[in-house]
């Protein structure tokens, strides 16, 4: 079956082994298949709902670009666009925002972990951020959005916002419902110092992450320094149990080699860590090295790059201001 594929990445900086392995490589396969089409966008709007740095914005606009072309997407085949390109965004969110209901987005735990202890202080952008994400997808009738496990609540939001929009207006399926699409396996990639915290581009320090513009040597020293602990390497899934960080460890290690937790468990089993390391260390340096190195050279020729967003704009506008149209006619407008 055909799928109408929508998904973003926030140009925030420091895109990570995380950002790759929960979004960015599920992008590449399905951008690999001639059936779907797919829409890959440059949520630049979502960004600015905390502080940016203008000048760092814009560098880490064409940062994220480069990372999706070098990653392997084909931007002959795949809009890559920035969403601030698009009015549509910012008109469809004010409506949406307007059938939106305060309890529904009262319950979404990433504003709670974002906006920390002090949420009076966070944006009113950073609180309706989930509505504006329901925009971005419901625009372009895509039929699925792949995301990391943490944007799921978000999804079945946006879902919600579609049948009220429908319900509300009397337009049955006018709104399409999203479905996720979200890896079974390894689809939250957690800090290399912390295995109850998700690896994070805003995350102060930066050996909680890999960066897939980081080097054979950084990424060495990040393993040889990520957090483990005392015990051996697990034998089976039930040594695993409560040990975070091997888990997080160890699901990397499966993703990255495509293959299974058990099969991984196996291979290291009773081994030290030191020895596991090692063997991470080689899989990520051969895995992010080739996508570093071309995102080093893309990064050289700006004007290709933004070539790419402004032929995205061109594309996805077509879609969008059609939808934004009907939708405003629906409204009354
Ligand atoms: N740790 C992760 N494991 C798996 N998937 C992840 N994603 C993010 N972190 C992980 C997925 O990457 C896509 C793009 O995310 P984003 O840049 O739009 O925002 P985010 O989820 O807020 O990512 P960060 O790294 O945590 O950014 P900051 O620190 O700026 O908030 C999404 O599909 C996401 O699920």
């Amino acid at each position: 079956m055909s799928k109408k594929i929508f998904s973003g990445v926030q140009p925030t900086g420091n895109l990570h082994l995380g950002n790759y392995l929960g979004a960015i490589k599920n992008f590449v396969e399905l951008n690999n298949n001639d059936a779907n089409q797919c829409i890959f966008c440059v949520v630049d709007l979502h960004a600015i709902t905390v502080k940016q740095d203008p000048k760092e914005l814009k560098k880490n606009i064409r940062e994220t670009v480069a990372t999706f072309v070098a990653s392997g997407i084909d931007p002959n085949k795949s809009i890559i666009f920035n969403q601030s390109g698009v009015a549509a965004h910012s008109e469809g969110a004010w409506i949406l925002s307007c059938v939106a209901r305060m309890g529904w987005l009262n319950r979404m735990t990433q504003f709670k972990e974002k906006a920390g202890k002090d949420k009076e202080k966070a944006s009113i952008g950073l609180y309706s951020y989930p509505v504006l994400m329901a925009a971005d997808i419901l625009l372009y009738d895509a039929t699925h959005v792949p995301v990391g496990d943490d944007q799921k609540q978000h999804l079945e939001l946006c879902r919600d916002i579609a049948q009220k929009f429908n319900n509300d207006f009397d337009v049955e399926d006018f709104l399409k419902a999203p479905e996720p699409l979200i890896q079974k396996e390894f689809s939250r990639i957690m800090s290399l110092k912390d295995g109850s915290n998700k690896m994070s581009k805003s995350e102060l320090s930066d050996l909680s992450r890999i960066n897939l513009t980081d080097d054979k040597d950084q990424i060495i020293n990040k393993i040889k320094k990520a957090k483990t602990d005392p015990l051996p390497m697990p034998k089976d899934i039930k040594e695993l149990e409560g040990r975070l960080e091997a888990q997080n460890l160890l699901g990397i290690f499966a993703s990255l080699s495509n293959s299974t937790l058990e099969s991984s468990i196996e291979k290291f089993a009773g081994k030290n860590f030191s020895d596991f390391k090692q063997e991470l260390s080689k899989l990520l340096v051969n895995k992010i090295m080739p996508i570093s190195e071309e995102i080093k050279k893309l990064l050289k020729d700006q004007s290709y790059l933004d070539s790419i967003l402004l032929d995205g704009v061109e594309k996805a506008n077509k879609i969008a201001s059609k939808k934004i149209k009907k939708i405003k006619e629906i409204v009354g407008f």
